[in-house]
């Protein structure tokens, strides 16, 4: 049985490697640091871990620890605006908690469906 992230009850739950930057903290604005990160969309949770190392090292060692998470509920998600960034397929988050953060792959696919499973997470959650 399968259903697409849209349809489904289940606990949204997606994995891979992104370069992220935060762009601002608290409401205020930051400088940006694109670092290259394990990321973790685990219900309403967004994990990131730094992808350092290659390989599997991200899981059972130091490096799984996660660095960074936001929490996606109240949050919004969109395309990056070309003034945020010279990089191409760069998506915003921006949380309730005044965070907002871009991630970026070079590969379009893999960033729309950051982009739709985000808007999921978002909208499943927009309750709570
Ligand atoms: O939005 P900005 O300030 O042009 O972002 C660029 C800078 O953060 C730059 O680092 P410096 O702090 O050394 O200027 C980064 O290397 C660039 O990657 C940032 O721009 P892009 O367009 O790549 O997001």
């Amino acid at each position: 049985e399968s259903h697409s992230a849209g349809e489904s009850s289940e606990p949204s739950e997606k994995c891979g490697l992104l370069n992220v930057t935060k762009i601002t903290e608290h409401g205020k604005k930051v400088r940006k640091n694109w670092t290259s990160s394990w990321t973790v969309l685990q219900g309403s949770t967004l994990l990131f871990a730094k992808g350092q190392g290659g390989g599997t090292s991200w899981f059972g060692g130091a490096q799984s620890k996660p660095e960074f998470t936001v929490d996606l509920r109240g949050g919004s998600v969109e395309w990056a605006s070309k003034d945020k960034s010279s990089k191409k397929h760069v998506v915003e988050v921006k949380t309730r908690q005044g965070t907002e953060l871009l991630i970026q792959s070079d590969n379009d696919g893999v960033v729309s469906d950051w982009y739709r499973a985000l808007q999921d997470t978002i909208s499943t959650h927009a309750w709570e």
